[in-house]
């Protein structure tokens, strides 16, 4: 077969990646900042997926639109995502709502981020736009999609993939015929629809779309003036076209074999404390079921420049180790034990601490003598000597930390403030 002169779509592509949401359910992990921009696997943030996932694609040209508590959010990007070379055309766009078109609005919903932004993705130049959402955690070849969507001549091609049916109420939710054409599509229904067949499952949006950009900019000038729209890409976009035009799916667990990037699907929606708690625990396992040891597939970030984890004993000769574990950079285990737990950068553990099945965020401190379980200790929080979190609920609430149905504690340095001026 005659090789085709520009075979990757991704180079006609742009990613556009929707970051502005504020992730409520992460609770206490999110009143500072964005849920895109919460820490994730001992050195990324969440957003660092989707944006890794672009570039490992091909795409070079990418836009993230913010809006809640955007601050670390966009520091992160422009530390971490600087190295693409705008000579070459290669960039990315940080578009914080502005208020560009219509003076008294935010960004109202998923799809007004898109249209407030209409003049700037124009002169891009695209061909094809990938509407990506910034907060969730999985790898995907998004040239295998885009070739799907071109050789279907769809008008949006959207990502899904099977779901416990009762975990859809939280997604877009599809019918889909033979051909993978969608014939019907729900936003976040009470009582998610069936794969047909498969009682115990639903086909789930993730909330990957792509779209020629001249189809949707026509699409988005039109829904600009309906006042009858929220201007979401759930509720208001994806039906439209379901009901008018040609709506395909893409499946992911097709495309993970396609790409070959992975044979086990892995897609998270770290929405939550347990789930943003169990998928990192998961990556201390013997064999996670999100490989980020992959060369082929890195994920890129934006990593401080600090020395390797040290492991030292103390003066009585206790030592410092960690097993099961996963210890990031400029870490010291000092005369404490820590098993089954992730630490981020910078993370101190002083003489007989022990720490089990622990999510320790940048620079927390651990004194001596504490005593940590099944928790999640945000940002630069010094956990006070002797403290002991994680193992009767009870008092880890009168000491003021959240505890989730599934026993999980979350502490923030908000928290352990007000926890010392009670004590
Ligand atoms: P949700 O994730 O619930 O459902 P939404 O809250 O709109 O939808 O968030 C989508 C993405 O857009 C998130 O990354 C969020 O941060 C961002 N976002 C939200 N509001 C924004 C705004 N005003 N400006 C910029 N960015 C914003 C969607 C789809 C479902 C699909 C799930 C998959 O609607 O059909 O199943 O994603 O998780
Ligand atoms: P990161 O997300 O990089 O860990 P921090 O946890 O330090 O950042 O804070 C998140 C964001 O919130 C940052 O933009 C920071 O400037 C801001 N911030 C941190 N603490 C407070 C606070 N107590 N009040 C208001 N803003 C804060």
């Amino acid at each position: 077969m005659k090789p085709k002169a520009n075979p990757r779509l991704s180079n006609k592509a742009l990613a556009f990646v929707l970051a502005g949401g504020r992730g409520s359910r992460l609770k206490e992990l999110t009143d500072n900042r964005a849920k895109p921009a919460v820490y994730f696997g001992g050195k990324t943030r969440i957003v660092d997926f989707a944006l890794s996932n672009a570039l490992n694609s091909g795409m070079r040209k990418m836009a993230i639109a913010t809006q809640y508590k955007a601050h670390s959010l966009i520091r992160h990007c422009q530390r971490g995502w600087n190295f693409l070379r705008a000579e070459r055309n290669e960039f990315l766009d940080i578009l914080p709502a502005s208020q560009r078109m219509d003076e008294a609005k935010w960004y109202v919903g998923t799809a007004d981020a898109v249209t407030q932004n209409i003049d700037i993705i124009d002169s891009y130049g695209v061909e094809y736009i990938v509407i990506l959402a910034g907060d969730h955690i999985y790898k995907m070849d998004y040239e295998v999609m885009l070739q799907q969507h071109v050789d279907t001549k769809a008008d949006v091609t959207i990502g899904c993939l099977t779901v416990p049916r009762m975990e859809a109420t939280a997604l877009g939710v599809m019918h889909v015929n033979d051909q993978m054409q969608i014939t019907d599509f729900l936003e976040k229904p009470a009582d998610p629809p069936a794969i047909p067949g498969d009682p115990d499952h639903a086909l789930g949006s993730m909330g990957i779309y792509i779209f020629d950009w001249q189809f949707l900019r026509t699409l988005l000038l039109e829904d600009m003036h309906d006042d009858n729209s929220s201007h979401d890409f759930g509720h208001d976009i994806i039906p439209h076209i379901v009901k008018n035009g040609k709506a395909m799916a893409h499946r992911f667990q097709d495309s993970c074999i396609m790409s070959g990037l992975e044979t086990e699907p892995y897609w998270r929606d770290v929405g939550t404390v347990d789930a943003f708690w169990q998928a990192n625990i998961d990556l201390t396992l013997f064999t996670p079921p999100l490989d980020l040891y992959d060369n082929e597939w890195p994920i890129w970030t934006y990593a401080e420049s600090v020395p390797p984890a040290k492991f030292i004993h103390n003066e009585d000769g206790r030592r410092g180790t960690a097993v099961s574990s996963m210890v990031s950079g400029n870490c010291i285990i000092s005369g404490s034990e820590v098993t089954e737990s992730l630490l981020f950068t910078g993370v101190r553990t002083h003489s007989y601490a022990s720490l089990n099945r622990v999510v320790a965020l940048p620079h927390v401190d651990v004194g001596r003598k504490a005593e940590l379980r099944n928790c999640v200790i945000d940002r630069g929080v010094q956990i006070p000597e002797g403290m002991v979190i994680g193992i009767d609920s009870e008092q880890d609430r009168e000491n003021g930390f959240r505890v989730t149905d599934k026993g999980v504690v979350l502490v923030t340095k908000a928290m352990i403030d007000a926890y010392l001026a009670r004590s």
